[in-house]
């Protein structure tokens, strides 16, 4: 399709103000780009370009989400929307690459032009394009450069200001779905669903203490609580933004160092704690362990197993006809421990599958099943469900309670997104039904230890990994000696990764000790930096 000159024109025009700076080479990682936020105007003008242009293919709604997410306040980023609500299609990151990455005005211009022309894209046009925001200071500057690329290609940017990087996910989504989809439409949703699948189960009694990184989860989980008044569900909400945005607290700090996050130190051990991250989209429970300043954690993969109960019994409450034959999958990384892996195989007699770090390949492998659970270790995750499934399950609410609260908790349940706000619900509400404390569900199995290193080297991309991340296809000869450190190691068990949101190998290991965890752990970061051009002192 021929592009008229003008679009080009337009695009130089407006890309002006919007520099890319010297030598800032932008790449699309795990989530989306991520640097200092004052590098970032041009990337941002660049994304709302590319979703306008997203919107214009699709002939819907995209979204723009300005986001960090756990990294420092200063850092800024962008994840992207696609209008099912889930993240930007693999197949579009390369135009993301490469429009982040022009070198001129002109040479954007052109390369939109190209975009335009291959995808068979006629702008400018019309549609709509949905932007939020985290509580970074530089979020609303960086919107309006966002807003500036959706308005060269002539749509509209609608600015949705402070949201969770999942609740504006939601909106795209179920704007798209024709369905109600403002910010008070998602509360009255989630609140409403949960009220159902608690009804006629008695309150966990105990407040539950939220820690909000800082972030904008704080606002948010307020807004939510509100609409929960009347559940028995008291959330007392701790680091609502006073401090430092993840600083010394939030899903991270509380996974990297299981210590309890700032202004828990008044926190009684063995109270149901949670944290979420600055987007509010990853969750961990937690308590305060006796005496002292550590956290006993139930990461991702408690979720998942908690998850996966709480589906076996309402689907084995359908009728027989009904529950039979339903496929439940669970998606994990290499990072799930071995011992939850191991428990949902044996105990919940659930299929577990494994694939790469990173939300977008957990999500894809999700909709393989007709309900799908995917939680990485580090709390980031969902729980699908097939539209087929819905479409049976509604078929069924009215002779099936369970059909019916099966229904509610695929509301419940964030569908575009992994989101903490909905995770906690989940979470509570599995507990709840079950009438159940932490002491239950750290019950379930046991972890096995692990330790996980990072280790510094040239260049990352020396290594290339296979089998989901488990094994390293190069250099040769590693994997040869990581399996012989491992085998050394009782119920042993380590992985190498280069990681998708630092210059940084990572390396994981698990093992029946802590102590052997430590010591794999060391064995196989000295192998990398020997194998893989280590850079400094070996670990
Ligand atoms: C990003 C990913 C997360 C992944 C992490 C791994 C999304 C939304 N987030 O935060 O899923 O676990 O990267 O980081 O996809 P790493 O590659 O540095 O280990
Ligand atoms: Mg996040």
């Amino acid at each position: 399709m021929a592009v008229p000159a003008s679009i080009e024109a337009a695009v130089a025009a407006a890309s002006r103000p919007y520099q890319l700076p010297a030598g800032f080479r932008p790449s699309y990682g795990t989530a989306g780009f991520r640097a200092t936020a004052d590098l970032l105007d041009s990337t941002m003008f660049r994304c709302g370009i590319l979703m306008a242009a997203r919107a214009l293919k699709t002939r819907q709604i995209t979204g723009i989400c300005i986001t960090a997410s756990h990294n420092p306040a200063p850092d800024n980023g962008v994840k992207l929307v696609e209008p099912s609500g889930e993240m930007l299609c693999q197949e579009w990151e390369a135009y993301a690459n490469e429009l982040a990455n022009a070198q001129s005005d002109e040479e954007l211009a052109s390369q939109v032009a190209g975009l335009l022309a291959k995808e068979g894209v006629a702008a400018p046009g019309a549609g709509t394009v949905m932007i939020g925001h985290d509580t970074r200071p530089s979020g609303p500057g960086l919107a309006a450069a966002a807003a500036a690329g959706v308005r060269c290609l002539g749509l509209e940017a609608q600015m949705c200001g402070l949201l969770t990087t999942p609740q504006l996910h939601w909106m795209v989504m179920s704007r798209n779905r024709g369905e109600p989809c403002g910010e008070g439409d998602y509360y009255a949703a989630l609140a409403g669903a949960y009220k159902q699948l608690v009804a006629g189960s008695t309150s966990l009694g105990q407040t539950l203490y939220m820690d909000c990184a800082n972030g904008v989860g704080a606002s948010k989980m307020r807004e939510l609580a509100a609409h929960l008044a009347d559940a028995g569900l008291a959330v007392d909400l701790r680091n609502t933004g006073e401090g430092v945005l993840n600083g010394g607290c939030g899903s991270d700090f509380l996974q990297k160092d299981r210590q309890l996050p700032a202004n828990f130190g008044d926190v009684p051990p063995g109270a149901r704690c949670c944290a979420v991250d600055g987007d509010a989209d990853r969750l961990m429970y937690f308590t305060p362990l006796e005496g002292g300043s550590h956290a006993l954690l139930f990461d991702g993969d408690r979720i998942a197993c908690l998850s996966a109960m709480l589906l076996r019994d309402l689907i084995s409450a359908l009728p027989p006809a009904a529950a039979q034959g339903v496929r439940v999958g669970i998606i994990q990384t290499a990072y799930a421990n071995g011992a939850a892996s191991r428990y949902i195989r044996d105990n919940l007699g659930c299929a577990v599958e494994v694939t790469p770090t990173g939300v977008k390949y957990l999500h894809e492998a999700a909709h393989h099943y007709d309900v799908g659970v995917y939680f990485e270790a580090n709390g980031h995750g969902t729980v699908l469900f097939s539209r087929a499934f819905l479409e049976q399950m509604k078929q069924l609410s009215g002779k099936s309670r369970a059909a019916a609260e099966l229904l509610a908790l695929g509301v419940v349940v964030n569908q575009a997104v992994g989101d903490a706000l909905s995770g906690i619900l989940l979470v509570e509400a599995a507990l709840r039904r079950k009438g159940w404390g932490l002491g239950q569900w750290a019950a379930l199995y046991a972890d096995l230890p692990s330790r996980q290193l990072k280790v510094t080297v040239a260049d990352r991309t020396v290594i290339v990994t296979t089998d989901a991340e488990t094994r390293v296809a190069e250099p040769r000869g590693l994997q040869d000696a990581i399996d012989a450190a491992v085998a050394g190691a009782p119920r042993g068990r380590s992985f190498v990764r280069p990681s998708g949101t630092e210059d940084v190998v990572r390396v994981y290991a698990e093992a029946e000790s802590q102590a052997a965890a430590d010591d794999l752990a060391a064995a196989v970061a000295r192998l990398v930096h020997a194998q893989a051009g280590g850079v400094g002192p070996a670990p």
